[in-house]
């Protein structure tokens, strides 16, 4: 029989628009290629395919052309990752007619709240992005994709001196709020990358 999206692990990615969702995904990818896993990218966007086209240039070598799309969600990008995810879920059904040995589609999604969240039927794990240039009040205002996320990514600590971002009262704060993990990410370094790998491997591919 064909495989179908449910044969296929799913990280989602959510998180306010600039906090660096596309920067961790071309941290993520080339390291989960290299590991010897397929994987294919949908960025969901409203109107255009600007994340798509970025992400297609680079990962040029890395990962096929016919494995980055990008989903125009005609509204706001949460309706298409929670409300009706039919359109991510039929990319991921395309995805297999050319790559039925697919393993793992990464699936980015911005909006401007806090409230991102991933239907489970489209994320098996998901991720949440915050930046610590956003303020560091935002892990205690207790949106929903801070609070219910299987993993908080706080990035862009580079910047916090800048900010005025006190990062022990962000870890302080994200512990209070969530009872699962979070790590700080820097991604210009790329510290703590290596860690959210080792959540995502833990938390999709050897569940
Ligand atoms: N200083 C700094 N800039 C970052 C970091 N991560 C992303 N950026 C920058 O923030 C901007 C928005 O990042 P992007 O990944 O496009 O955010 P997205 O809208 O969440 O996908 C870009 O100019 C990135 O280069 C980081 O860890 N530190
Ligand atoms: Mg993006």
């Amino acid at each position: 029989m064909s495989p179908t999206h449910r044969d296929v692990a799913t990280v989602g990615i959510g998180g306010p628009v600039g906090s660096g969702k596309t920067s961790l995904l071309t941290k993520l990818v080339p390291q989960l290629c290299e590991a010897g896993l397929d994987v294919g990218v949908i960025a969901n966007d409203i109107l255009t395919q600007e994340d798509a086209n970025r992400l297609r240039d680079r990962f040029e070598g890395v990962v096929p052309e016919s494995l980055v799309a990008g989903v125009e969600t005609g509204a706001c990008p949460h309706t298409g990752i929670r409300e009706d995810p039919s359109m991510n879920l039929q990319q991921i059904d395309s995805f297999l007619v050319e790559h039925p040995e697919l393993d793992l589609v990464l699936i980015e999604s911005g909006g401007d709240n806090l409230a991102a969240t991933f239907d489970p039927e489209l994320a098996d794990y998901s991720l949440y992005v915050i930046s610590v240039a956003e303020g560091d009040d935002i892990p205690r205002k207790r949106g929903p994709g801070v609070v219910d996320c299987d993993l908080l990514v706080i990035n862009k600590t580079d910047l916090a001196p800048y900010v005025d971002a006190d990062l022990q009262v962000m870890r302080r704060d994200a512990r209070s709020v969530r009872d699962g993990p979070f790590v700080f990410t820097d991604c210009k370094t790329e510290d703590g990358i290596a860690r959210v790998l080792d959540h995502v491997r833990d938390g999709v591919l050897f569940a």
